[in-house]
């Protein structure tokens, strides 16, 4: 016991010599503050001047990107900081290390300027020694801009550029003799491993040891390599003679590293390796670095898809934006992480960063979990053709590479999203070459300099699915992998054009193929039973993705996919079902599942798993199956890698189900009011597994007035075939129908849903977002020319509720007005619209004219209180003074 005490005493008096000298790293985040707005040197200093303190990671658009209103605030933001170092470190390297800010950053220390970055999403250290007071109050000052800059990527894209500090920001102290990494806040040790077999692996160490004093130093660079088990297993070191003032670069191989435990999907094992600096006279040591180590090598087949360590992996996983709901991209670390231990969870191997290089905890997660990624430079869509731009691309490209470089998980660094999806001067043909040419020679640049800097890595560059542009611009030719981002079945009309462009690619171009993306809108609050192209359902989502899932599956040529995205992003230019925000996830902006989630799972996991979809709904509505039921049917959907299951409702079995090849049951589920509880429960060679999901099921009867299932309230969305959850109320609107006649006790008579001209979104067609509501998918559809909507309910008093929007827009009434064919003017006349509105025969609104009281893509509402006598039931009926009467959508419930 007591020889233990002692040794353990001299174990940490150790650790404490030792840390005493070398390198220390840790956050400054606590104790910002920070204006929004410009600021003059005097201004900053000015007591008037008023701060908001804040902690990093920040952003000033967390509020802006997310309200009803168009634009966030992108512009300039100021953040300042007292600090103070002890008079002992006077004699120590300090650095100012941000991993990242958006996207221009200048910084000061004490009112001096120690240096600037260009570029939202890489890395960038200052060297602040010269600047500091030791022993005094030193006041740091970050100048930040997000606002548009023609030379630095990214110029314009599907999502929203949130400003701000909003990445860790460290202080790094070191002796002045240090490994020297200011310079694109490179790893300080760059490792790579040239050739790896099962049986034997050379490794190489490159970087830059920086010698700060006057006097030569013998040093001894020492690389300790230790196993999962953190024995050390491999060491070398070598001497080398530091000049005063020297920067000396370095390089050290292993040759011989023997029986390497390999790095892959299946087991992502790390080694870890301390790199040390040795002072050959004092054996002091000082300076110190960390970086994981994973053997593996890998390939790319034109035919066969992806090899590591030999082994064929098929590629199947997500891109990643970097943003969460209400926070913008000032994610904390451990929130960012659990984004990969989603992707692992649903069974995924492969991460695209698109479209920029991440936190760094993202791939260092990857590495520990086994999922292989890939990382790009940000730029999307255009460039500008200047001599700038391109110079901060290559910086950007140089950045990236040295930051990422010793990830095993990494297999191909990507530029240029999608450079040619729309290319400018459309009109000049000759300036268009120009321009396609200025694309290729910067292409061209960034490839050699990226491979330059890393041989031992693929390059890709992502295309939109417009095959010819790319192959004509050489942008298939100069990387080593082709990437495309394919929409056939979402934007494009038909959803086989997917498979044919795959099948295109192969016959044509002899390069290997990743999808980089694939995806389709699911807004988490709208589902259908009769999904279709952009009406944004849950139930879309699952079509098209396993539509896609297959596809891909059959092709052994197609390396890997990304579906876009793992998760709902904010972009701010979007106008969907939920605006601002692309919902192309197939998690929600907070993350939660939605069901296409659970289809990839069913697809891809390899241990038993099942699970009920429709998760994202608790609650469930819809009319009784027939007129004097008690029961509406509806399907519920299980996902799948079991032979069979059996589904149970209440307690009692709703029969066995045999699975699929879209490993996908269904089972008609006769839904009664009030609570229901779904059991799923699959036994297969002995072992069960299950699931549960608790529905309560708003039950309205198919005959508004009948006894069995009393009529409470009821809510119609117009024109639409959607059911919609109000996240707030918690209650759902039900689609709409025509009245058929006397039978019939309910639905909409006369017109037609309305439909906006030159866009391919067919029903679904407003890219509208409604201002004053969150619930714009209420008011985005709408019977337009109806005569009348009829509620038979029975005798009582009522709070009817009707809802409109004005969905021609001010924009599109131009349009139409100049577009000079009789249909278009026949248009522009309707948009305008005036009419009166009745209840049960009684003038309510009389000359209603939303556009002029109101505006166009404005929620209007009017509440009503009706009272029903001698079995009238309620019709709401419409008499156009000018143009068609519409209405979106109708609410009613019943006081008593
Ligand atoms: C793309 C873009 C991506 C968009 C996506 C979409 O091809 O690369 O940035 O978000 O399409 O959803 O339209
Ligand atoms: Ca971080």
């Amino acid at each position: 016991m007591k020889k233990l005490n002692i040794s353990l005493l001299v174990l940490f008096l150790g650790v404490a010599l030792t840390a005493q000298n070398v390198r220390t790293i840790f956050t400054v985040n606590s104790g910002w503050e920070f204006h929004k707005g410009n600021l003059s040197q005097k201004a900053i200093s000015d007591k008037e001047t008023i701060w908001e303190s804040v902690s990093i990671p920040h952003t000033w658009n967390n509020v802006d990107a997310f309200d009803d209103e168009r634009g966030y605030y992108r512009g300039v933001g100021v953040y300042k900081k007292s600090i103070i170092f002890s008079k002992k470190d006077a004699n120590k390297t300090i650095l100012l290390h941000f991993e990242g800010a958006n996207q221009e950053t200048e910084v000061f220390v004490n009112g001096n300027i120690v240096g600037t970055h260009k570029g939202g999403y890489t890395a960038f250290s200052f060297p602040i020694t010269e600047n500091l007071k030791f022993g005094e109050v030193n006041e740091i000052v970050v100048k930040v801009t997000n606002a548009f800059d023609e030379n630095i990527p990214t110029l314009t894209a599907d999502f929203t550029f949130f400003g701000g500090i909003y990445r860790d920001i460290y202080i790094e102290k070191m002796n002045q003799v240090h490994f020297s990494t200011s310079k694109y806040a490179a790893k300080n040790v760059l490792i790579s491993t040239p050739k790896v077999t099962k049986k034997n692996a050379s490794i190489e160490f490159k970087g830059h040891i920086s010698n700060k004093t006057t006097s030569i130093k013998k040093i001894e660079v020492l690389q300790s390599i230790r196993n999962g088990n953190k024995e050390i297993v491999k060491e070398i070191k070598t001497n080398f003679l530091l000049k005063p003032n020297e920067d000396l670069k370095f390089n050290q191989t292993i040759k011989d590293f023997k029986n390497p435990i390999l790095w892959s999907p299946d087991n992502p094992y790390l080694y870890q390796v301390v790199t040390k600096i040795i002072d050959k006279k004092t054996k002091e040591i000082l300076d110190e670095s960390v970086n994981s180590l994973g053997f593996r090598w890998f390939e790319f087949d034109v035919d066969k898809g992806f090899f590591m360590n030999g082994k064929h992996y098929k590629l199947m996983g997500t891109c990643r934006h970097q943003d969460y709901l209400g926070i913008g991209n000032a994610v904390p670390d451990a929130l960012q992480v659990k984004d990969i231990e989603l992707l692992k969870a649903m069974g995924g191997n492969f991460l695209r960063l698109a479209h920029y290089p991440q936190d760094p905890v993202i791939m260092e997660a990857c590495d520990r979990l086994g999922i292989i990624t890939t990382v790009e430079i940000p730029i999307v869509n255009y460039i500008t053709e200047s001599k700038e731009f391109a110079t901060n691309s290559i910086e950007m490209a140089k950045e990236m590479v040295l930051q990422d470089y010793n990830h095993p998980s990494l297999v191909s660094w990507a530029y240029m999203n999608e450079i040619l999806l729309r290319p400018p001067f459309k009109d000049n043909p000759e300036r268009q070459k120009l321009y396609y040419k200025s694309i290729t020679a910067l292409a061209k640049d960034i490839e050699k300099v990226i491979r330059e800097l890393d041989p031992y890595r693929y390059t890709m560059i992502p295309n939109h699915g417009s095959f010819s542009r790319y192959v004509a611009a050489e942008l298939t030719e100069i990387p080593m992998i082709v990437g495309w981002n394919l929409y056939a079945g979402w934007y494009g009309n038909d959803i086989r054009g997917f498979e044919q462009y795959l099948d295109q690619h192969h016959e044509k171009i002899k390069k290997p193929l990743l999808v980089t993306e694939y995806g389709a809108g699911a807004d988490p609050r709208i589902r259908s039973l009769t999904p279709e192209r952009f009406d944004f359902s849950l139930e879309y989502q699952v079509y098209y993705h396993t539509h896609y899932l297959k596809e891909i599956l059959k092709r052994p040529f197609v390396a890997g996919v990304n579906i876009w995205n793992l998760a709902d992003f904010a972009s701010e230019t979007r106008h969907d079902a939920m605006p601002f925000v692309n919902n192309k996830g197939i998690a929600t902006l907070d993350r939660k599942p939605k069901d296409a989630f659970y289809l990839y799972q069913a697809f891809l996991k390899k241990t038993p798993f099942i699970a009920i979809g429709s998760k994202l709904w608790e609650q469930g509505s819809g009319f009784t199956d027939t007129k004097d039921g008690i029961v509406c049917t509806q399907p519920i959907s299980v996902f799948t890698n079991q032979k069979s299951a059996v589904l149970y409702l209440n307690g009692i079995s709703l029969g066995k189900k045999m699975s699929n090849e879209d490993k996908t049951l269904v089972w008609q589920v006769p839904f009664k009011n009030g609570k229901n509880l779904l059991e799923v429960v699959s036994t297969n060679d002995g072992k069960t597994i299950k699931d549960f999901h608790s529905i309560d099921f708003n039950l309205i009867a198919k005959n508004l007035d009948s006894k069995l299932v009393p009529f409470e309230s009821v809510r119609i969305t117009l024109g639409s075939k959607r059911y919609f959850l109000d996240e707030l109320t918690k209650e759902i609107w039900l689609p709409s129908k025509e009245y058929t006649g006397e039978n019939d006790s309910w639905g909409t008579i006369g017109g037609a849903p309305f439909q906006m001209k030159n866009t391919s979104r067919q029903n679904y067609s407003t890219d509208q977002s409604i201002k004053n509501t969150n619930n714009d998918p209420i008011y985005q559809t709408q019977q337009v020319g109806l005569d009348a909507f009829k509620l038979k309910v029975p005798d009582g008093f009522y709070e009817l509720t009707l809802h409109f929007a004005e969905l021609i827009s001010d924009k599109e009434k131009e349009v139409l007005a100049y577009n000079l064919d009789a249909n278009s003017e026949k248009e522009a006349e309707n948009s305008s619209r005036i009419f009166d509105v009745l209840v049960n025969g009684k003038v309510i609104f009389e000359n209603l004219d939303l556009l002029k009281e109101y505006g166009s893509e404005k929620a209007v509402s009017f509440k009503i209180k009706q009272l029903v006598t001698e079995n009238n039931g309620i019709t709401i009926s419409f008499r156009s003074v000018k143009g068609e009467p519409i209405l979106n959508a109708v609410e009613l419930t019943k006081v008593f």
